[in-house]
């Protein structure tokens, strides 16, 4: 089992702050001079939270481009040692391609990250409260604003959510891997189950990965293992159009006399997503929501092929059980285990945009998720999870859907949710979810970022 050395790990990569820091705010950078731009680093690294840190006010954590990289003093094959989507960057032709960033989804139509507004650091704010978060927010721009070494491009205010829930008003950051050696193994097992201790070298740089081999570590500033105890960051501004995932959902769940029947309608929501509103997995609550606490089901200790294999529970296209299959994949379970372990992520994701008042009603205000993932190889996690599972038309042998939630759409796309004895299928569902920005940023370990800080 890998050692970890908590002091050299940034603090986001082992919890995501949001029990007692219940706000964000996401600064995105663009460096214009690389001397002064180190002056701010020695400035702020200090203040980095670290995975040994207990704090209660504020937390501050830091990541880089591959631009940003080559600004600092990177040598072109020190660059070529980072993974090649990160290399290359979300918006390029071929991530576009892989993603399905096509339509309305393109990166010409994007808030950031494009090549109009193209970004070199990510500064992560989370904050105890309103205030807090103000007053940290002020310190960290007067310092951005007196470096001659950085624009500030934009600054991404994520909700406090109180309920935790999303916009389409689901329990969000439920089903989570739990790393390797982090000490929380035991207490998650007894919790969650099987299939969700994870090899840390998935997660963290420099240890060894599900195929007990640690995945490449990239160089930087004249050292081997700068990449060590660091991560790649997915950033996706992700707008939700709720009230057009909502209005279908109450379409095609009307009753004969055209009226609307909210039980239906939370059903349909349910099984698209693969849990009830409450978080409690379709699989075990098949056909309504348990609700109310201690009769609330969030647990993530259930495995689709023994209890669910045919779907009736959680659809096979539903975006949980796209997203990761667990045992339920190649018609044995251990195989299925086996493989999906090699592409699971770490989510990190905060909601943006005021909740709506109606979720019925177009109120002309974007709103959605600031979707982060955290993983060690970007193309067989996230880009696989993405490409592989929720944008295949044929995943699991269905024909014309993709995540009924997330997914890229095709002509005609339909969700099918096997039943006895006939099953149910919803058509042409329009697109729930629009790309407007993102980015691949590294997450460094402690010691690589003082190095970055000071340049030598
Ligand atoms: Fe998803 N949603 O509200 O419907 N997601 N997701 N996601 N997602 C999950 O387990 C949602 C997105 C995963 O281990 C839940 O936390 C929305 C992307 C994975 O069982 C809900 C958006 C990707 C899981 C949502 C969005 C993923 C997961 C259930 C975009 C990766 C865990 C609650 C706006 C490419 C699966 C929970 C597991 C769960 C929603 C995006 C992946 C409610 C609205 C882009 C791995």
């Amino acid at each position: 089992m890998a050692t970890l050395d908590f002091s050299d790990i940034q603090g986001f990569l082992l919890t995501s702050y949001s029990s007692h820091m219940p706000c964000a705010n996401y600064l995105l950078l663009s460096i214009k001079d690389a001397p002064s731009c180190r002056n701010w680093l020695r400035q702020v690294s200090g203040l980095i939270t670290t995975g040994n840190d207990r704090k209660t006010d504020f937390s501050l954590n830091i990541a880089f481009t591959a631009s940003a990289f080559e600004k600092l003093g990177f040598t072109p094959a020190e660059l070529e040692t980072f993974s090649v989507a990160f290399q290359e960057g979300m918006n390029s032709p071929v991530r576009q391609q892989l993603l399905g960033d096509s339509g309305n989804n393109t990166p010409d139509n994007w808030a950031w990250g494009n090549a109009n507004s193209p970004i070199d650091i990510l500064l992560l704010l989370f904050a105890n409260g309103e205030e807090e978060l103000d007053r940290q927010l002020a310190l960290r721009k007067k310092e951005i604003e007196a470096s001659a070494g950085l624009t500030l491009i934009k600054s991404l205010g994520a909700g406090r959510q109180p309920d935790s829930k999303e916009h389409f008003g689901f329990l969000d950051g439920v089903g989570q891997p739990v790393i390797e050696g982090t000490g929380r193994e035991t207490k998650q097992l007894s919790r969650t189950g099987h299939a969700t201790v994870i090899k840390a070298g998935e997660f963290i740089l420099g240890h060894d990965n599900e195929m007990l081999k640690p995945d490449p570590l990239p160089a930087g500033l004249g050292q081997s293992s700068f990449g060590m105890n660091g991560t790649y960051l997915v950033f996706r501004q992700l707008e939700q159009h709720v009230h057009l995932f909502w209005q279908y959902i109450d379409k095609a769940t009307r009753n004969a006399a055209g009226e609307s029947v909210p039980a239906e309608q939370d059903k349909l929501g349910a099984k698209m997503v693969g849990r009830w509103k409450s978080g409690a997995p379709t699989t075990n609550h098949p056909d309504s929501d348990p609700k109310v606490p201690p009769a609330v089901d969030q647990n993530n200790n259930f495995s689709f092929a023994h209890k669910d294999e045919t779907g009736f529970g959680c659809p096979i296209g539903s975006h949980i059980r796209r997203t990761n299959p667990r045992d339920s994949m190649f018609n044995d379970p251990e195989v299925s285990l086996r493989t999906v372990r090699r592409h699971r992520i770490i989510r990190r994701g905060r909601s943006y945009g005021e909740r709506s008042a109606n979720v019925f009603v177009d109120d002309g205000k974007e709103r959605g998720l600031l979707f982060i993932c955290l993983n060690s190889n970007i193309e067989r996690q996230f880009e696989f999870i993405q490409q592989s599972w929720a944008n295949n038309p044929s995943f699991g042998a269905l024909n014309n859907e993709t995540d009924p939630v997330i997914g890229q759409r095709n002509d005609g796309n339909v969700f099918s949710m096997p039943g006895c004895p006939v099953r149910t299928r919803v058509h042409d569902l329009p697109d729930f979810v629009t790309t407007k920005g993102g980015s691949y940023f590294f997450m460094p370990g402690i010691k690589a970022l003082q190095k970055l800080a000071s340049g030598l």
